[in-house]
């Protein structure tokens, strides 16, 4: 971790860039990748899992009999942790369902506003080191209160040809509708343009590498939405003295240990509680079975020691993290300054862990300062806010001056006329 002394406020804008990388060369693999897929659809798929996955499929869509069998491998223990995770998510995601209004702007003019479930999502997880069934949870329970038609699911298989037996649990908890064992650019494609198996969607959800970050970038100019532009993980954590440099060093641990280019940041008033979680992250460091990872993310990772606490909330606004964590004993005073920041914990007791498995908030936030103008996944994304208006007669006859008016000054005396038109029929009746 770099160790940074009361740095000069000039200083600053340089300390919260996050360590960038130039994706743009990915481009043309992923393109070609993209056109194989266009052209010879699930034979694409099929090559692209023996050529990246190493595996040869007998058939791309997960069978019953296979989600029946990972049901049967999946711990009771995990089953009640992820159904308890499960409710909590669907209770906090629930409330975030917004009234419909009408509002009455001028006497006659009506106008509400709608929401309208995406009807074809695709949620993609990744395989590799994790299997990320918690990001399927904060998908696919979303998804599902929208009311989302259908669900499509890709996940990369492993070496066997299977897929994690508490991804396919979680999965059929969700009810998602068709599973397909694909990972990368080439499933980001299927979901995108179709092919046989997989059924084209509208919105495409859920975290990757940097294959299918470029891949989703791709398809988001071709008129799929996705969700958020990702990175790697990021935890910023403030500290003051009461701060507990053991809980301060595990969560910092906790967001290191996703991937190598993860970054953590420790803000800190102590330049005693910033040896205290050095020392605690060595020592925590030693024994986490994703060590390698985690000690490659804290070399990319800062300790910031800042003259006060309002110094410290201008800094984390400034870096925009995608979690902020106040391990300080006044968090309440904080709490109307924070202006940038994806998910916050408050307190010595609430680690980030509980946000990213089973408190109820998201955990698909927005990384790499788009905290800054940017939200979370949340029921929204999964819905279209559409408006609504009802015009009577004498609302028309209200409104109509102000309409024609306007549409004049701007020389659109087409827009003029769909108002006086009517007008005229109401002035001779
Ligand atoms: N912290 C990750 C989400 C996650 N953590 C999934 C554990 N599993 C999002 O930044
Ligand atoms: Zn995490």
């Amino acid at each position: 971790m770099l160790k940074i002394l009361n740095p000069a406020k000039d200083t600053w804008a340089e300390l919260v860039k996050r360590p960038t990388k130039n994706l743009e060369e990915l481009e043309p693999g992923i393109q070609a990748t993209f056109d194989l897929v266009k052209e010879q659809g699930d034979d694409a798929l099929l090559q692209l899992a023996e050529k990246f996955d190493g595996v040869q499929l007998q058939s791309l869509l997960v069978t019953e009999q296979e989600i029946a069998a990972a049901e049967l491998k999946v711990p009771q223990e995990l089953k009640e942790a992820i159904l308890q995770a499960y409710s909590n998510i669907q209770l906090f995601h629930t409330q975030q369902a917004e009234p419909v209004k009408q509002v009455e702007t001028m006497l006659g003019v009506t106008c509400w506003r709608k929401s309208i479930p995406i009807e074809k999502v695709g949620l993609y997880i990744p395989g590799g080191t994790a299997p990320l069934f918690s990001t399927l949870l904060m998908l696919g329970v979303p998804a599902r209160i929208a009311g989302c038609k259908e669900l499509v699911l890709c996940t990369p298989p492993s070496k066997d040809g299977n897929i994690h037996p508490a991804i396919l649990y979680t999965a059929s908890l969700l009810g998602v509708t068709r599973i397909i064992k694909a990972g990368g650019a080439q499933a980001i494609a299927a979901m995108a343009f179709g092919t046989e198996s997989v059924p084209a969607v509208y919105k495409i959800f859920g975290p990757g590498n940097q294959y299918v970050t470029v891949a989703k970038q791709l398809v988001s100019k071709a008129g799929v939405a996705i969700d958020l532009p990702a990175g790697p993980s990021e935890v910023l954590v403030m500290a003051d003295e009461t701060a507990n440099p053991a809980f301060v060093a595990a969560d910092l641990l906790s967001q290191a240990e996703h991937g190598a280019d993860s970054q953590v940041v420790l803000l800190t008033t102590s330049e005693n509680v910033l040896q205290k979680v050095e020392q605690e992250l060595q020592a925590q460091l030693e024994v986490l079975p994703r060590k390698e990872f985690a000690a490659k993310a804290l070399s990319n990772s800062l300790g910031v020691v800042l003259q006060s606490l309002d110094e410290m909330l201008d800094f984390s606004n400034l870096y925009a993290p995608e979690h902020l964590i106040l391990s300080v004993s006044n968090f309440e005073e904080f709490l109307d300054g924070i202006t940038n920041a994806g998910s916050v914990f408050l307190g010595h007791f609430t680690p980030e862990a509980a946000g990213d498995y089973a408190s109820g908030t998201n955990h698909t936030l927005p990384t790499n300062g788009y905290a800054r103008a940017y939200s979370g996944v949340s029921l929204d994304s999964f819905v279209k806010k559409v408006t609504f208006q009802y015009i009577t007669r004498e609302g028309l006859q209200n409104i109509g001056k102000t309409i024609e008016t306007m549409a004049e000054a701007e020389g659109l005396e087409a827009h003029k006329n769909a108002v006086s038109i009517r007008l005229k029929e109401l002035d001779r009746v």
